[in-house]
């Protein structure tokens, strides 16, 4: 295996159908939620290789998911667990604010430990993907998060990682030395503006994530476009024009283009192009994964040379 390896969380999610709030629903689409599947989705929309690992409930829920990740083309490394998969519900409060909320304590996700993390599967893979999110949910993910980075670095296999702070799975006060020490485990970092400021002392978010390590910087600012400096290179990628209809899982969409075009060998300024251009995609479609493109779907966006 030569693609990527990530592992974290998914759940089923309610999703509210229309705009207003909960009470008004009148009904809602079951979909997959989950930072780190979204991304090996996008990764083998793009035509990469990907595998998720994580656990999943023996519950329709765990069985939802791992059909349609592998009907997405993933590997899914499937821990098998006793306690419920995690839900989420989410409904567009206003044309303007998404409102979430979690159904995961005690989840089967959350379960994970550094044991259900193969060495053979990091040594084999490509690049290793985390995120922030992982490390919230308990001590046992925590651990297997820090572990499957170490196991990578050992191995020379490059870490990525996305910032992710999820405010309502913990204080600011207990993410910002987790999130800190994994950036500085990093050859890879994602982040806004916001998610630098949490724990590094820089007016530029860019210097003050690569002081902490990493040779690939990359500063996620929505319809601002991003902004990196990538081995030593400074870039600036504005944003494409678009009309948004679901800001959630562009993050992630814009991270699977990078990465996608990392394995790919693709140079800096081709992997950013293409991640601006994920990311404008998925704003344009509802749903968290749904909105992730192929190759050929990013032509519609107008980025000519993204498409060959
Ligand atoms: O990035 C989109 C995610 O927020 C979503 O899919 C769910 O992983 C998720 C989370 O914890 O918020």
């Amino acid at each position: 295996m030569t693609g990527l390896l990530t592992l974290g969380e998914s759940m089923g999610i309610f999703v509210a159908d229309g705009i207003g709030p909960l009470d008004r629903a009148r009904g809602f689409t079951l979909g997959v939620a989950g930072a780190e599947s979204n991304v090996a989705i996008g990764v083998a929309r793009l035509g990469g290789e990907a595998t998720w690992l994580g656990r999943l409930g023996p519950d329709a829920t765990g069985a939802l998911i791992a059909a349609r990740m592998r009907a997405a083309g993933i590997r899914v490394l499937a821990v098998p667990d006793e306690a419920h998969t995690g839900l989420m519900i989410r409904y567009q409060r206003s044309s303007r604010f998404i409102q979430a909320d979690y159904h995961r304590a005690g989840s089967a996700g959350s379960r994970l430990t550094p044991a259900d993390v193969p060495r053979a599967e990091i040594t084999a893979a490509g690049i290793v993907h985390v995120t922030g999110i992982t490390p919230a949910l308990s001590d046992t993910c925590r651990a297997a998060v820090f572990h499957a980075v170490e196991e990578a670095r050992a191995a020379g296999v490059p870490v990525s990682v996305d910032v992710n702070y999820r405010g309502k799975l913990w204080s600011v006060f207990d993410a910002a030395p987790v999130l800190r020490d994994l950036v500085t485990r990093a050859d890879v970092v994602f982040a806004s503006p916001e998610e630098a400021a949490l724990f590094v002392d820089s007016d530029d978010p860019v210097d003050g994530l690569a002081e902490l390590g990493p040779a690939e910087v990359i500063v996620k600012d929505g319809a601002r476009g991003c902004v990196a400096l990538i081995d030593g290179e400074r870039h600036a990628v504005p944003a494409l024009t678009v009309t948004a209809v679901d800001t959630v899982g562009a993050g992630d969409a814009f991270v699977a283009g990078y990465l996608a075009d990392r394995l790919a060998g693709a140079d800096a300024g081709r992997r950013l192009r293409t991640a601006i251009a994920a990311g404008a995609f998925a704003v344009t479609v509802p749903g968290d994964c749904e909105g992730l493109p192929d190759r050929a779907e990013l032509g519609a966006l107008g980025g000519g040379d993204i498409l060959r």
